[in-house]
């Protein structure tokens, strides 16, 4: 409340600055927890006061703050509706009430509002070159994983999950499961757009998929555990996707991980188009394997691994129904968990 006196003190001097140029605004600070997301931008080597200030900034963008002093790090969040215990981390949640008196609210999300000594404010365009994850990742190495604005080619601006951990970071996550909440069974129009929820389960979608790795080259890392918490991966430094008149055809090369491959051998993924229930795509012959396996995948005939299947809760009688792996745990065993990510090489 500092600056909003600062504010006020600052325009009764000036007088008739005053509706205009008055800094007031109301914070709210709570240490060792911050706000999770999704971030929107990303501000490096400022201290708190400027970091409020970006927010201010971008009253379209921004709700709050977490503010990291030990790497001078300020992250702009679009929601402050849930926060996370995050030792280093101050939140800052921001009421923008006075931005309407300083005309800051008409600026749009792509703009940054410009305030003058003159009294006047403009927007100015600002566009994030934000990619993908690793775009955040290469420019700030120590953000959190969580839920990050990115911008696409054709798509625009989109929430992503960003994984900052595993394998050094920077992976742009384009499926989870975690706990059978979200139905993957699912029609062709669903599995383009995206469905779920990011902060659990969810398809990012295959329309969004084409354009993030047109970008590009990028990699594909699959993580998978059991219920005894075993884990496994299996990585290929090239991945590639048609668009949707191609069917979404997937094109994987260069395998590594600590179980047998699985997507570029013969009954693999690999030069496969996306099936779903409504659209079979799919050579096998005879049926459509989303529906005898339900899911939306690169079916072949039919699937080595059915990351999109039904959350069966391990052991299970269903051949091939559910989240499997059958060089690892066998068309008979569900998964616990399972994601999909890509990043840039
Ligand atoms: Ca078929």
């Amino acid at each position: 409340m500092q600056w909003f006196q600062k504010g006020r003190f600052v325009c009764f001097i000036l007088q008739v600055c005053a509706v205009f140029s008055a800094e007031g605004y109301s914070v709210n600070k709570v240490t060792g927890e911050r706000f999770a997301g999704p971030v929107t931008m990303v501000v490096t080597i400022v201290g708190q006061q400027q970091c409020v200030k970006e927010c201010l900034a971008r009253p379209k963008l921004c709700k709050g703050v977490n503010y990291l002093k030990k790497h001078l790090l300020c992250e702009v969040v679009s929601s402050t509706e849930e926060s996370e215990p995050s030792s280093d981390y101050t939140r800052i949640s921001i009421d923008h009430q006075m931005n309407e008196i300083n005309n800051c609210h008409v600026c749009t999300t792509n703009q940054k509002c410009v305030q003058l000594s003159s009294n006047s404010s403009y927007c100015v365009k600002e566009d994030s070159d934000m990619n993908d994850c690793g775009a955040y990742h290469n420019s700030t190495p120590f953000l959190p994983s969580g839920l990050y604005r990115i911008k696409l080619p054709v798509v625009g601006h989109v929430t992503a999950l960003c994984e900052m951990d595993i394998d050094g970071g920077g992976w742009t996550v384009f499926q989870r499961r975690l706990n059978g909440t979200e139905d993957f069974y699912r029609t062709w129009v669903e599995y383009k757009n995206g469905f779920g929820n990011l902060t659990a389960e969810f398809w990012f979608g295959n329309e969004k998929l084409y354009h993030l790795l047109s970008q590009g080259s990028y990699e594909l890392r699959m993580d998978m555990s059991d219920f005894t918490n075993q884990t496994r991966y299996v990585k290929y430094s090239n991945v590639g996707l048609t668009d949707e008149i191609t069917k979404y055809t997937i094109s994987l090369s260069n395998y590594s991980g600590n179980v047998e491959d699985c997507f570029t051998r013969a009954s693999g993924i690999n030069n496969m188009k996306f099936t779903t229930r409504d659209q079979d795509n799919d050579p096998y012959l005879t049926a459509n394997c989303a529906n005898l396996y339900p899911s939306g995948w690169w079916h072949n005939q039919c699937h080595c691994a059915n990351p999109n299947g039904l959350y069966l809760d391990g052991q299970t009688n269903q051949f091939g129904k559910g989240i499997t792996y059958n060089p690892w745990l066998t068309q008979y065993y569900s998964l616990k968990t399972i994601s999909l990510m890509v990043r840039r090489v």
